[in-house]
């Protein structure tokens, strides 16, 4: 048998009981349950937002809270928040991905979720207190994008958004600016999908919002990679500057987390893991991530923070954003330069 390297000493624990929510659990019929955003209440409890995809495939998104959230978890009766095609049409194929940031200057969470329109995907926004009652805000970025996350303040007085919108060259994460969560600008592009055999070639995104950390932004992000048999949904690492986060500090060559137990390699669409929320424990650094796993169940892993920063100091390589059509230049200020 192949040792796994990442095995001997798991950077990510997968808890023994995964998954811990499938469609069977459910309180109405559902096709699937996965990729959940995730957030921790004043009173501790941890909370879910579920992406329930029904029997047409589309999805919608559906609360479930647990006190030590692992066990026990109460999900709500009926569908927490539906599309409205009405008011919102481009909602009309289903909101899928959503990822929540409690921002402490406006007291309430932010949900950035993926709606799906007749011209595809694009990025919607909803603010809500208490996860019962939302406030829309609608479309702030438009088709082709999703994988978007609001940083939990402001930076140098503006909000900023990562997002990875899709253009003829290719798929890679952007960061935009707003001062008033309407209009959006300073658009620049952080982190670039590699190209040829590379686990992250072609497609990357966020997955879970960044983590603001002494030394700068932490983000786990998916990277994907086409193969013959479909594609391979692989986590990476990769640290931003605090103040200038579209500036990459370090990002890890190799991946961290892939697919690997039968729930995570079989489903609807096996060989994927895709986190969309993590909650920090009391302690500031243990971490619990949670994931959809083969777009069928979510299933949870635990890290530290501390090790994933040490792990992109041993792994890691100093890194600049360039333009994807510029070959002249290669992507990394040195290759061997650690910061
Ligand atoms: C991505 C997103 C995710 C999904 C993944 C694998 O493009 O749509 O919701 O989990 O593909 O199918």
């Amino acid at each position: 048998m192949t040792l796994n390297h990442h095995e001997k000493m798991p950077l990510f624990k997968r808890y023994a009981d995964n998954p811990i929510l499938t469609s069977d659990m459910w309180p109405y019929p559902a096709n699937t349950v996965f990729n959940p955003g995730a957030t921790t209440l004043p009173d501790g409890t941890t909370l879910l937002l579920c992406r329930v995809e029904d029997m047409r495939s589309h999805s919608h998104l559906t609360v479930a809270r647990s006190k030590d959230g692992i066990t026990n978890w109460q999900i709500d009766p009926r569908p927490t928040l539906l599309p409205d095609i009405e008011n919102y049409p481009e909602e009309m194929w289903g909101i899928e991905d959503p990822r929540i940031t409690f921002v402490p200057e406006m007291q309430q969470y932010a949900i950035l979720y993926t709606s799906y329109s007749r011209s595809g995907p694009g990025v919607s926004m909803a603010l809500t207190k208490d996860f019962r009652t939302f406030e829309r805000l609608g479309v702030v970025m438009s088709p082709e994008d999703k994988d978007a996350a609001l940083f939990p303040r402001r930076i140098k007085g503006e909000w900023a958004l990562i997002h990875r919108p899709v253009g003829s060259f290719g798929a890679h994460m952007w960061i935009s600016y707003t001062t008033d969560l309407k209009y959006w600008g300073g658009h620049k592009m952080m982190l670039e999908a590699r190209r040829g055999a590379w686990w992250d070639a072609r497609k990357i995104g966020l997955c879970n919002p960044p983590i603001e950390t002494p030394r700068g932004w932490l983000t786990i992000y998916h990277g994907v990679r086409e193969t013959a048999a479909g594609s391979l949904y692989r986590l990476g690492l990769a640290l931003f500057d605090l103040e200038s986060p579209e500036i990459c500090l370090i990002r890890g060559d190799e991946w961290v987390f892939g697919a690997d137990e039968p729930y995570e390699r079989f489903g609807d669409v096996g060989n994927v893991v895709f986190p969309c929320g993590h909650v920090i424990e009391p302690d500031g650094d243990t971490m619990r991530i949670y994931y959809g796993a083969a777009d069928h169940c979510i299933a949870l892993a635990t890290t530290r923070i501390s090790m994933l920063l040490d792990w992109l100091d041993e792994h890691g390589r100093a890194y600049i954003a360039r333009h994807p059509s510029d070959e002249a230049q290669g992507p990394y200020r040195s290759h061997d330069r650690r910061l």
